[in-house]
């Protein structure tokens, strides 16, 4: 009972207790006096060989400027692996990452895998007290092999429903996410998680992804389209991928074009829905960084200059994955950030 009390109150406190944003991301190339201060280096491209669990690397192609990220922390940090999960803390969030073999996947089925590995990771998330999800980014092979429900993305949505589907209400606080298909094998998934929760915000053009109806599988994909974070020194709103979708459906298939105007209007609307629910007056999130996945990179002169037009595109690099739908050729992701507070 005491525990309880104990835990309703640091729960409920740290809600209201607001700490300073705990990391801050900058490129890659950043030159970093003390590694003590790496929360995580997320790269993109060949593999390298290292066994430093904040170093993460998505194998896609980059396209255009620089997608690689330096999340660093202000203060001292812990790193660990733990049956085969590779995390790094620094007592508000804990940054990790998990790689599933292929050998894995056949083994299992890519639904059992994919349901195993997140469990994994909720129970380390639990026992290192960072039991909230905030972020999650899963970048999946050949996410479109396999027929109709035997499809790797339908699969994998099968494993992630199954294992977040445990906590009762789980629909209402789901985290942001990505799901991008990769080359090559296997699946990695990397995150970031709290010791209190974010807010799930939803977009009114769009219908949530977990009442998707079953014609996208037989489980819904388990995701909010943005996490908002309140850090006392300005909120934080990280946005899930984000595509030509309207309602449930996908919009302008065989236009990659009018696909990226619609994905900057659910942008847009996402982005006004969330200071919407702060109280906050039009346009004070201001765009921190962003990343475009294209299916085909020689479709990506075509939104360049789209893309130039807006607050956004200063800061947009390019990437070359496959998106989960055949029929969406173009996703965004990225963040937008209260200045000055
Ligand atoms: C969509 O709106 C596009 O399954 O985690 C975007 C972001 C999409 C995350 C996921 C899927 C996911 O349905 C696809």
């Amino acid at each position: 009972m005491r525990l309880l009390l104990f835990q309703f109150l640091t729960t409920h406190l740290s809600l209201h207790t607001q700490t300073r944003r705990p990391y801050r991301v900058v490129p890659l190339s950043t030159p970093v006096a003390n590694t003590d201060q790496v929360l995580a280096r997320v790269r993109f491209g060949h593999a390298v060989t290292d066994d430093d669990p904040r170093t993460i690397v998505v194998p896609l192609p980059q396209l255009s400027g620089d997608a690689g990220e330096l999340w660093l922390s202000d203060t001292a940090v812990e790193t660990g692996w733990s049956h085969g999960i590779g995390y790094c803390e620094n007592a508000h969030v804990l940054f990790g990452q998990h790689r599933i073999s292929e050998a894995e996947i056949s083994r299992h089925g890519l639904d059992r895998a994919v349901f195993h590995a997140y469990v994994r990771i909720e129970q380390l998330l639990v026992a290192r007290g960072y039991p909230y999800w905030l972020r999650i980014w899963n970048y999946i092979s050949g996410i479109l092999d396999g027929d109709n429900d035997r499809e790797r993305y339908r699969q994998f949505n099968l494993g992630r429903h199954r294992a977040l589907s445990i906590k009762p209400g789980f629909e209402t606080c789901l985290p942001a996410a990505t799901a991008i298909g990769t080359p090559g094998e296997g699946l990695l998934i990397y995150f970031l998680a709290g010791r209190a929760p974010g807010q799930p915000v939803e977009n009114p053009r769009q219908m949530n992804a977990w009442r998707y109806p079953q014609q996208y599988g037989p489980r819904s994909p388990s995701f909010s389209r943005a996490s908002l974070l309140d850090w006392s020194d300005g909120a934080e709103l990280l946005v899930s991928g984000t595509a030509s979708v309207v309602g449930h459906e996908s919009r302008h298939a065989g236009d990659i074009v009018a696909q990226l105007a619609e994905t900057l209007t659910n942008l847009d609307s996402l982005r006004a829905e969330a200071e919407r629910l702060k109280g906050f007056a039009p346009n004070t999130f201001k765009p921190q960084t962003f990343k475009l996945y294209v299916v085909d990179r020689a479709q990506l002169p075509r939104l360049q200059p789209m893309l130039a037009a807006r607050p956004e595109g200063a800061c947009v690099s390019g990437l070359e994955g496959t998106i989960c739908r055949n029929d969406l050729h173009v996703e965004i992701e990225g963040s937008y950030r209260v200045h000055g507070a």
